[in-house]
């Protein structure tokens, strides 16, 4: 048994007592230490003290990305910085950051949290764990790094970049687990097949922990395919927790949240209702024993469900579907909604296809355009242009019947899509400035 075991198989009426006694607290302590809290509980009627169940919250209003990063760098920090030991920040791309802080405790929590999916994976103190999500403001890799520490393992603290390098020091070192994001994973698994290793034989990884953008099955099959091991995915947000908040088990259907450290929402984006289990909608979370930076009902952006029933693994912290993608980044196709991770799955169906690709959205007259750059794989003869075309027109075809979407494809060459150390940027949009 492995030390989370316990807490992990806990009846579920235990669960939510340990999440009603945990948000009471969390409530109190915002609303006492953090100006935002207040203000915002009073303007929406609620009353900390009067919280008697887990469905009061939903009387309690939002937190938004927004709202952090009105509150840049410290205004929702609920103790005092002398009790924060660590701080972590999004990469600010669209917009001001976002800030992380954690307490002795919470940082223990996090890695308790990762170390999960490493007992998940079967892996402990025998085990070699490489990392190389980034070490940084960005939480892959610390959050990587303290999970390791508090499941046993001997940890390989190698952050991203230099890929051959990366496959030598797994191969030589014997790695067991690989953390990093599934785009990076790929093209070390395709780096390491270019040398002329045979990943069976080369490498004994026996699982990866994966994530920080969303990831098709077919992707993932792949992968799975190509290194030999398991992956299972990781989901995690630099505003409530690093990576951890859920992690899959080896049953890979769904993420068991760390239900004893966050409760999960699913709301109607439009309406903001809380949505019955097995409907998809946005994710929200709460806290239940943050300290540095508790949150309140942050509205995550991210699309998932949590998935009805119980695991088959016997674990009775509940799950969240894989994720689809964020609301921001859904596509709108001729009114047909869709996220770039259901368009990888069906492009993966192709084994002409690598697992590179960018969409492109551009603008003609007041018409946007929406193009599929899809890379092939190395052994595709890429010199004989009906070939080029017969693909381009089975794409298309699939898209149609798949998705019923209508998509320009245009076949690239293998290689010519920017890899990714880190998460892979999949949409590239050229329509600013164009009217
Ligand atoms: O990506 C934390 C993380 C690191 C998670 C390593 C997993 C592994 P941020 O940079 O703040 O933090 O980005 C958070 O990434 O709101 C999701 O939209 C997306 N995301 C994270 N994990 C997954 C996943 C980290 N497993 C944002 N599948 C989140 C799909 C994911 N999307």
């Amino acid at each position: 048994m492995g030390k989370q075991d316990e807490v992990l198989h806990l009846p579920h009426e235990q669960i939510e007592q340990i999440q009603l006694e945990g948000i009471k607290k969390t409530l109190v302590a915002c609303y006492e230490n953090v100006d935002f809290y207040k203000k915002s509980f009073d303007e929406a009627g609620f009353d900390p003290y009067s919280f008697n169940s887990l469905d009061d919250l939903t009387k309690a209003p939002f937190l938004t990305k927004q709202d952090l990063r009105d509150s840049y760098p410290y205004d929702l920090f609920a103790v005092p910085l002398s009790e924060v030991k660590e701080i972590h920040m999004s990469s600010g791309t669209t917009g001001v950051a976002t800030v992380g802080g954690y307490t002795e405790r919470d940082l223990e929590i996090w890695g308790d949290c990762f170390a999960r999916g490493i007992e998940f994976a079967g892996g402990g103190p025998d085990d070699v764990c490489h990392i190389c999500y980034g070490y940084g403001l960005f939480t892959g890799g610390l959050g990587a790094h303290y999970g390791s520490l508090a499941a046993g393992c001997t940890t390989i603290p190698m952050s991203a970049g230099n890929t051959e390098r990366q496959i030598r020091v797994l191969r030589e070192m014997g790695s067991t687990i690989l953390c990093c994001t599934p785009s990076y994973a790929m093209h070390i698994a395709d780096t390491a097949l270019e040398m002329g290793l045979d990943p069976v034989k080369d490498f004994n990884l026996r699982a990866g922990i994966h994530g920080a953008e969303p990831f098709s099955d077919n992707f993932r099959a792949d992968l799975e395919a190509k290194l030999n091991y398991k992956v299972l995915d990781v989901y995690g947000l630099t505003e409530t927790m690093g990576p951890g908040v859920a992690i899959e088990c080896l049953d890979q259907n769904g993420l068991h949240l760390a239900e004893d450290h966050f409760f999960a929402e699913i709301i109607n984006p439009e309406t903001g209702e809380r949505l019955p289990d097995g409907e998809w909608g946005e994710l929200v979370l709460t806290s239940v024993d943050r300290e540095a930076v508790p949150v309140v009902r942050y509205r995550t952006r991210d699309i998932t469900r949590i998935i009805p029933g119980d695991c088959a693994c016997g674990r009775t912290h509940r799950r969240i579907d894989r994720l689809h993608g964020r609301t921001d980044d859904m596509l709108i196709i001729r009114g047909v909604n869709v996220f770039p991770s259901q368009i990888e799955d069906v492009m993966k169906t192709f084994d002409e296809m690598s697992s590179w690709y960018e969409i492109e959205l551009s603008r003609k007259g007041s018409l946007d355009l929406v193009t599929l750059k899809a890379e092939v794989n190395p052994d595709f003869d890429f010199d004989q242009m009906s070939n080029i075309q017969r693909l381009q027109k089975e794409i298309k075809a699939a898209m149609k019947s798949a998705l019923s979407i209508g998509l320009e494809i245009k076949i690239v060459e293998p290689k010519s899509i920017p890899r990714s150390e880190g998460k892979a940027k999949r949409i590239v949009d050229l329509r600013e400035g164009t009217d």
